[in-house]
Formats: C-alpha cells, sequence, structure tokens
C-alpha cells in the first residue's frame, strides 16, 4: 500500500458532499433582545464536521449548482429574489456608514394584520421584515452563495440517493430547516433538507423527513403541512417549556388538507437524555415504517447533545450512534442533512457516530 494511502478502516462509507462555498457566510453575530451578541452558526463549524468526515474518511463530492427553478419547488420566487439582493441593497442604501450596521436585519415585521399577504416594502431597510421572522438570521456579502451552495449539497445528495445509493451525507451550511416557503429565521435561509425531499419524491416516492435536530423544523413543517407524500416527523424540546422557535413544534400540529395525518411532533422536556431521545426516535421510526416511506431525508442536528449552547437536551455520542441504527433499520435510501450543531470541540464526532451507527445497522454496503 503507497504510504499516501490511509491504513485505517473508513468509519464512514457514504459520499459526503461539500462545496467551500458554505464558508463564505459569515453572520458576525445575531440579535438577540435587541443586542448585537457574538453568533453560534460560525463557518468554523462547517469546517470541523468536514475534517472529521474527512478523518473517517467519508469520500467527499462536489455539488452541482443547483438553479431556480429546484429552488422553487420548496421556495416562493419573491424570497429567493429577496435573499439573492439584499446585501447588495443593503450597501446601495448606505446603511453600512449611517446608522453603521454591518449586516441586514429587520426593524419591522409583516405579522398577520400588519401587512396585507405578498406585500414587499419599497424601503430596504424595512424589507426584511417581509420574510425574516426574528432578527438572528443576518445577511452579509457571501451569504446567498454560501445559502446556495449549502441548497446544492443538500441537492445533489438527494440525486445521488434517486440514482441508487443506500445513503448521501450533505454538510450543508447554514442549516435550513427553521426556512419555510416564504420566511427565513433560525439562522436559516433556504431549506435544505425540504430540498433534498422534494428531489427525492422523483418517480412518485413516498418521502419521510426525520429531524432529530433539537430544534422544532417550523419551516420543514410549514413546506409540506399540505402535502400527503411527505411525511415531516420531528422530535426536539418542547417550545411550549419556552424553547426556540417558540411557534411551533407542538403535539397537535398534524397537518392540514391532504396532510392531515403526514406531521408528526414528539416534544421532549428540556433536561431529556439518551432513553427518553431514543424513546421519542424510535418513536418516529416506528411512525416512518408504518405509513410506508420510500425514502427517508434525516434533518441531522446534532446539539441535542449535552452542553450544546443553544439547546438543553443531553443527548451523548452513544446516543447519535443508536439514533443512526434506528434509521438503518428503516432499510431505506437515505439523505443525511445537516442542520444544527454548536460545540465546535464535539459536533464533527457527533456526526461521525450518527452516520457510522447507521452504516453498521445497514452492514456497511
Ligand atoms: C438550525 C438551528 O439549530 N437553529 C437554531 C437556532 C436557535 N437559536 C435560538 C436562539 C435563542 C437565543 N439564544 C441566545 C443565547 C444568549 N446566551
Ligand atoms: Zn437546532
Amino acid at each position: 500500500m503507497l504510504a499516501s494511502q490511509s491504513l485505517v478502516t473508513p468509519r464512514v462509507t457514504m459520499p459526503h458532499v461539500w462545496s467551500e462555498a458554505q464558508l463564505l457566510h459569515e453572520p458576525a453575530g445575531e440579535v438577540w433582545v435587541g443586542v448585537r451578541i457574538p453568533g453560534t452558526e460560525v463557518p468554523e463549524r462547517a469546517a470541523a464536521i468536514r475534517d472529521a468526515l474527512d478523518a473517517a474518511g467519508a469520500p467527499r463530492h462536489e455539488p452541482l449548482a443547483v438553479g431556480p427553478q429546484a429552488l422553487e419547488t420548496v421556495h416562493d420566487p419573491d424570497l429567493i429574489g429577496y435573499l439573492e439582493s439584499a446585501w447588495r441593497d443593503w450597501v446601495e442604501s448606505g446603511y453600512l456608514v449611517e446608522p453603521g450596521q454591518d449586516r441586514v436585519v429587520p426593524y419591522v415585521f409583516a405579522l398577520p394584520g400588519v401587512a396585507a399577504p405578498g406585500r414587499i416594502p419599497a424601503a430596504v431597510s424595512a424589507r426584511a421584515g417581509a420574510f425574516a421572522f426574528d432578527t438572528m438570521t443576518l445577511i452579509g456579502p457571501g451569504t446567498f452563495q454560501a445559502a446556495v451552495a449549502a441548497a446544492s449539497c443538500a441537492h445533489t445528495a438527494a440525486r445521488l440517493v434517486v440514482d441508487g445509493a443506500d445513503a448521501a451525507y450533505a454538510g450543508c451550511r447554514p442549516p435550513g430547516h427553521h426556512a419555510g416557503r416564504r420566511f427565513f429565521g433560525g439562522s436559516c435561509y433556504l431549506n435544505n433538507a425540504a430540498l433534498a425531499a422534494d428531489a427525492v419524491t422523483a418517480g412518485g416516492a413516498r418521502v419521510a423527513v426525520i429531524d432529530i435536530d433539537a430544534h422544532h423544523g417550523n419551516g420543514t413543517q410549514e413546506i409540506f403541512y399540505e402535502r400527503s407524500d411527505v411525511l415531516y416527523a420531528s422530535v426536539h424540546v418542547d417550545p411550549g417549556a419556552g424553547w426556540f422557535p417558540h411557534f411551533a413544534g407542538f403535539a397537535d400540529e398534524v397537518g392540514t388538507g391532504a396532510g392531515v395525518g403526514t406531521n408528526l411532533n414528539v416534544p421532549l422536556a428540556p433536561g431529556a437524555a439518551d432513553q427518553e431521545w431514543l424513546a421519542a426516535v424510535a418513536e418516529v421510526v416506528a411512525a416512518v415504517a408504518e405509513w410506508n416511506a420510500d425514502r427517508i431525508v434525516v434533518s441531522l442536528g446534532v446539539d441535542a447533545a449535552g452542553e450544546d449552547p443553544e439547546s438543553p437536551l443531553d443527548v451523548t455520542g452513544d446516543g447519535y450512534a443508536a439514533a443512526g441504527a434506528l434509521v438503518g433499520s428503516l432499510g431505506m435510501g437515505t439523505v443525511f442533512v445537516q442542520e444544527g450543531g454548536y460545540r465546535l470541540d464535539t459536533l464533527g464526532e457527533l456526526v461521525v457516530r450518527a452516520l457510522e451507527g447507521f452504516e453498521r445497522e445497514r452492514g456497511r454496503p
């Protein structure tokens, strides 16, 4: 064997779809209760996951750029157009100088009753409020390019699975599951997992999105709420106990219209650890099997880990490996899409543990 080849058996063999362009998004903090604080969704997150997967032997794939047509399967063209132009308009309007704001931040919000549906303000200062649901999801010079790169990773991973791969992992960053058809927030701009899910419905497949990020994926839920061919099932910290995204993620949200019965929320109490968390993941996996899904998209956030700065759950590396195995037991083509996870010292290894658990259950094809 050549010296340059690894002597270590790969721990992860599925393709890892990754683009360096995802590092171009520098949120430079977040505005929380009106105060600019250091952000948690930093480029170092993505680099840490990339490096852990490289070390685990996962083969890297470059994504194919996703175009507007694919993005418009899950997003309103107005949101895409806004995100594309927001930074340039902000600069041209002079806000970098007066009042001296170096990121796009909303100051008014288009709540029902305040704004007619679809209204986009003339003032650039007000425009963000037509689409943003929080003040923490800032837009800078590289944000749109990085968000499109992340979406491209998800879409390419989905294509690999449609073309017959057993599984693929998309190292998406910025994350996506809080972005809805016409809104963004929660550090998310474009919904990577929803894009992957829509792509794997190819050929009429029934698709289940299993969301194990610590937070409820309110954007993914909203996008598929009326669809009968996509089941959204999520395990997350209870918004009723005071946790982000605050307004959605409750157990009584079951879908609407044709989508009734295709939305499942399993909220957990703050402090829940492996035992309760895995019981909830097992409940969701059983529901997915019962529903007769053909393909799976996993919104893989690792922020449910103990001591993650953004969540009060207490899941271990063994817990993530067991969750990966539970998903693997479904025996279906699976697209993993990265969501949150903010402990820079552990998040790469947690992702590896989840994927390794999945592949071990599958007998490493
Ligand atoms: C993708 C993802 O995991 N998004 C979750 C973002 C959750 N952000 C919630 C922020 C709540 C306020 N945190 C302020 C911490 C101050 N110490
Ligand atoms: Zn999260």
